[in-house]
């Protein structure tokens, strides 16, 4: 972060955030966003080509299906919008198939600025694509993106890939796509990827796959405490857990304590005590049925244009237009 009064109101956003979670009752939590600093992030990389975590190839192999399809479906698309800049390898997909059209403005959004730069590289080669990334919240960043075409014709596709939207709660997924609709016109479309609800032993096994990649993605968040927020977490005294909750139709990730201990974050101005089995719930990853997709569209005041599945690995991308 280039500028330091900003990285001073990040790091105590950070701070305050994991304050409250470290303190919830009964269940402590970490939001799962910060698992992704430049070791999560890297790790997180590695969980996409995992055997057991089908879900990032799924999401590939519709969009290589499919991507000339979506360019037919928005053929006026000037100015795409991602929420989160991926890895590119996915975008590149939609983006060469847009371009065949016209040219266009990719502007990803997300907060980590090297997360940006890497994207930007990513995709420099694109003759007919201007990036141009924006380090801002999903929302705030969707609000410049769309305010940027001031009065012209401009036609906006917004991109939420890779099942992102399943990290909320189901309540806050609706409240989020209304948001992002509101921040739309008529006739821009949304392009929203979703897992799809699978049998529990197999979700179990991509969420806590045997080489223990998703167990280091997971307690890399307090390697970041201890690195960011001067904690002084011991990694080897928390396991990586994931569950599944039915009646959520959600994978949790959790990291348990193996024994009683306590344990400072400097920077939180906290100490907080563990007993031993007790758990910080890091991450819940929802599962969607082509119903639920659906229903959630309506609600937050779309209508559905085309939806791809994979068959492999049950996948779904919908394009929705508002
Ligand atoms: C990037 C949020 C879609 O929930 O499947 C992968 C993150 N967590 N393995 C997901 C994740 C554990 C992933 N998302």
């Amino acid at each position: 972060m280039a500028h330091p009064v900003l990285a001073d109101a990040v790091r105590s956003a950070f701070a305050e955030d994991v304050r409250l979670g470290l303190t919830r009752v009964p269940q402590k939590e970490l939001p799962s966003k910060y698992l992704y600093d430049a070791v999560g992030s890297a790790l997180f990389d590695v969980i996409t080509v995992l055997p057991e975590y089908g879900v990032t190839r799924a999401e590939e192999r519709v969009l290589i299906a499919h991507a000339a399809d979506l360019a037919r479906l928005v053929p006026n698309t000037t100015r795409v919008a991602e929420l989160g800049s991926g890895s590119g390898r996915k975008t590149r997909r939609i983006l060469e198939a847009l371009t065949a059209r016209r040219d266009v403005t990719y502007c990803p959004i997300e907060i980590s600025p090297a997360a940006l730069a890497q994207c930007e590289r990513a995709l420099r080669d694109l003759e007919r694509v201007r990036v141009e990334g924006q380090a801002f919240e999903y929302l705030d960043g969707l609000k410049r993106v769309a305010d940027a075409r001031g009065r012209s014709d401009e036609r906006l596709l917004v991109m939420f890939l890779g099942s992102t939207i399943g990290n909320f709660r189901r309540l806050a997924a609706a409240h989020f796509l209304r948001d992002v609709r509101h921040l739309m016109r008529a006739g821009d479309a949304l392009l929203l990827g979703a897992d799809l609800l699978k049998p529990e032993p197999v979700l179990i096994e991509a969420y806590d796959d045997p080489a223990g990649v998703t167990a280091a993605f997971n307690l890399n968040m307090l390697g970041r405490l201890n690195r960011e927020l001067g904690a002084d977490f011991d990694l080897r005294a928390f396991e990586h857990v994931a569950r599944f909750d039915p009646v959520a139709r959600a994978i949790e990730m959790h990291l348990r304590a193996r024994s009683d201990q306590t344990v400072t974050i400097g920077a939180a101005d906290l100490t907080v005590e563990f007993r031993r089995g007790e758990t910080i719930w890091t991450e819940a990853s929802h599962k969607y049925t082509l119903d639920d997709i659906a229903h959630l569209g309506d609600v937050a005041g779309f209508e559905q244009l085309a939806q791809w599945t994979d068959a492999e690995w049950p996948f779904a991308e919908t394009l929705f237009v508002a």
